[in-house]
């Protein structure tokens, strides 16, 4: 039966033209999703960046219709339930050392959110409330939330809603120069002299934090050219600044390491995360945070509460029980190692993409690609668009389409076989729309 689709206001998408052509799923297993008509599709978007251990994982279904029969729900406010403490003693033995304490959230919007406040609450606490200023950067996206779409760089975004923090924000650092990079670009330009420059214009003692994406996702896999992270650390540290990574993608091996932090050895203050952290199989997302912040909240009177702010499922326990067999299963299955050791193979199979049809630009880092389209003659994204529709219906892939992006970031279970086929799919679609 035809399944109506007019109530369901859907998120980021064209409505009526999902109306007149819908694209459902009705089955996940492991790489493949099954489609209405019944076909298998390979899932080559980890949904959206998010079912890293591959879809209905036998593990994590039993260890969540277990936890609801024994505990359903349980506030975490004043009271709390033991797998929500296990799951952040596992998950910040995971963590950067110092980044030792999670707080708990229901999805990336949220830890971004949470993240901006304590950096806030953080700079108030330690007696420097001028500090209220954040900046972000051209291109980031850090959710949907008013905090997020403030320090995002995504103009549609943020168009509609008004203006609700003080904020500011770094250039994007794409640069046709380093098209076709393999991994890391160059970094044949100063991509940082704008913070000094805001820095200088607003002075360092009315910032609070800097929020980036260790590589961007949304915007179509931005890859941060050879010591810019580091750098960004250097002079957050100079100007006494906080540096938070925005991991929503990037954590839980989706590039190789448990956390872009460790893969390209620069600690920030606070790094958010959700997506992966269960697999997608239960929103929950997790803020994590360093001795040094933590602590600047556990001083005054013990009964007082710290700090003002958590959600009515912050540590739910079948999302924690979700999150548990999740990291078990990364952990058994060595997924972060797999990711790591499969990203060449990933690498040369984007990049045997670029003499596709208008192919403009290829880059990777871990399991992140992109292709970037040249805009076709009825406007941007509307050849990727079609792109996309033609990997759907005729072949058998999912990808993800931003703009003129086709962006790829299949689950970490994906084996070389999945890989080359999702890639070889995708050159005949982009090829049979040129
Ligand atoms: N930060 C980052 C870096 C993200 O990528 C969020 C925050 C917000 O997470 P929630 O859970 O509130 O959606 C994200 C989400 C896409 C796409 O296709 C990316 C996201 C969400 C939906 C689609 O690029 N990223």
């Amino acid at each position: 039966m035809k399944t109506k689709t007019s109530a369901f206001w859907m998120p980021f998408t064209a409505n009526r033209k999902f109306a007149s052509q819908p694209k459902m799923i009705e089955g996940g297993d492991g790489m493949y999703y099954t489609t209405e008509d019944g076909r298998k599709i390979i899932d080559g978007t980890a949904g959206l960046w998010c079912c890293n251990a591959g879809h209905s994982r036998p593990e994590i279904v039993e260890a969540v219709s277990s936890q609801i029969k024994k505990l359903d729900y349980a506030p975490s406010f004043q009271l709390g339930h033991p797998k929500a403490f296990e799951l952040a003693e596992r998950l910040v033995a995971l963590s950067p050392a110092t980044l030792d304490h999670v707080f708990f959230t229901n999805s990336g919007s949220e830890s971004v959110d949470t993240a901006l406040k304590i950096a806030l609450a953080y700079q108030q606490l330690r007696g420097k409330g001028q500090k209220q200023r954040l900046i972000g950067r051209e291109k980031g996206y850090h959710g949907t939330g008013f905090g997020g779409i403030s320090v995002g760089g995504l103009g549609n975004n943020k168009r509609f809603f008004g203006t609700a923090l003080a904020t500011d924000h770094l250039p994007h650092t794409l640069n046709s120069e380093n098209a076709f990079s393999r991994g890391l670009p160059e970094a044949n330009k100063n991509q940082l002299a704008e913070l000094e420059a805001i820095v200088a214009l607003h002075d360092a003692s009315t910032i609070a934090a800097v929020i980036v994406e260790p590589v961007v996702g949304s915007a179509g896999v931005i890859v941060p050219p050879k010591g810019y992270l580091k750098k960004l650390r250097e002079l957050c540290t100079a100007h006494d600044i906080l540096l938070i990574f925005d991991e929503v993608i990037t954590a839980f091996g989706r590039i190789g390491s448990a956390f872009a932090a460790q893969e390209f050895e620069v600690l920030p203050d606070i790094i958010t995360t959700a997506k992966a952290l269960t697999s997608g199989v239960i929103p929950m997302g997790a803020v994590f945070v360093s001795d040094e912040i933590h602590e600047t909240f556990m001083k005054g009177p013990e009964n007082a509460i710290e700090l003002f702010h958590g959600y009515t499922y912050s540590g739910h326990p079948v999302a924690a029980a979700a999150a548990l067999a999740c990291l078990d299963i990364y952990e058994k299955e060595k997924l972060f190692e797999h990711s790591k050791a499969i990203s060449s193979h990933f690498e040369d199979a984007a990049h045997g993409l670029a003499n596709c049809a208008n192919v403009k630009d290829v880059r990777n880092y871990g399991l992140m690609a992109a292709i970037e389209l040249n805009s076709g003659p009825s406007g941007v994204g509307t050849r990727a668009f079609e792109v996309f529709n033609k990997c759907f219906f005729e072949k058998d892939i999912l990808v993800r389409v931003t703009g003129d992006v086709i962006a790829l970031s299949p689950p970490l279970i994906a084996s070389e076989q999945e890989i080359t086929r999702l890639f070889s799919q995708l050159a005949e679609a982009i090829n049979e729309t040129a």
